[in-house]
């Protein structure tokens, strides 16, 4: 065990998640320490290069950044790795890794693009990304039998995606069959579930309907259309 841990977090983080779900899978303890992320504390700031979370404090020495660094530092250190043995798979997975953070930065792209021809162009980005991962990915996890850091990385995006049908009625991958029984199989599973707090739903909504964008106008036609049926 690496000492103690304390997870700076953010509760609507995507990024944060990923390491919820690692310490959860492999039964590490750790505190947890939300902070406002439209007010960092000045102590953040000087701990952090980067300024975002996760950052994870290690004990009183170390602070690491970058949730993919993050989660390879807790899958070296504690318990049955999660990462393939294998270096050719290794590469892959971490490359995955980074594919999933470029989906969640397209998330982030649809979810703030101010009008429909920007909401489209985002929204037609990730269906592309969305069937290159149906076709490079096994069962019943990304790869294979085992549950590993590419599923923890890719969670995430699928609690998007499931948030953007229930408030939005918007599907952004549809008629992928390999894809849907992997969301499913990461929807069921107990460190994807506990990953965020009971609140996240609302959490998520108030801040969609915050954002000003084209999304926003969906999520309140949408709970409208609801509301008159
Ligand atoms: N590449 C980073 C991305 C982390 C990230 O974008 N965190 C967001 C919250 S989900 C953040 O802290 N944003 C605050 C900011 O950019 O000022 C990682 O994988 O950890």
């Amino acid at each position: 065990m690496p000492g103690r841990l304390m997870l700076v977090s953010h509760p609507l983080c995507p990024y944060v998640q990923r390491a919820v779900i690692v310490m959860t899978e492999k039964q590490i303890a750790f505190e947890r320490l939300d902070i406002d992320l439209a007010d960092k504390p000045a102590w953040f700031l000087a701990l952090s290069p980067t300024g975002k979370t996760p950052l994870l404090k290690v004990g009183t020495e170390h602070a690491l950044f970058e949730s993919a660094a993050i989660v390879e530092y807790l899958d070296e250190t504690c318990g049955t790795p999660l990462m393939p043995a294998n270096p050719v798979e290794r590469a892959r997975a971490r490359a995955w890794i980074e594919f999933a953070s470029g989906t969640l930065a397209d998330i982030a792209g649809l979810y703030a693009a101010p009008d429909e021809p920007a909401f489209a162009n985002k929204r037609a980005a990730l269906g592309r990304r969305f069937g290159q991962i149906d076709a490079a990915l096994s069962a019943p996890w990304f790869a294979g039998e085992r549950f590993g850091l590419v599923d923890a990385a890719f969670a995430p995006v699928f609690r998007y995606l499931d948030a953007f049908e229930h408030l939005a009625g918007l599907s952004l991958a549809d008629g992928l069959a390999r894809l849907e029984a992997w969301r499913l199989a990461l929807a069921g599973r107990p460190s994807v579930r506990i990953a965020v707090a009971p609140d996240y739903p609302a959490r998520l909504k108030h801040f969609l309907l915050a954002r000003g964008s084209f999304l926003t106008r969906i999520v309140l036609e949408h709970s409208q259309a609801i509301a008159d049926a």
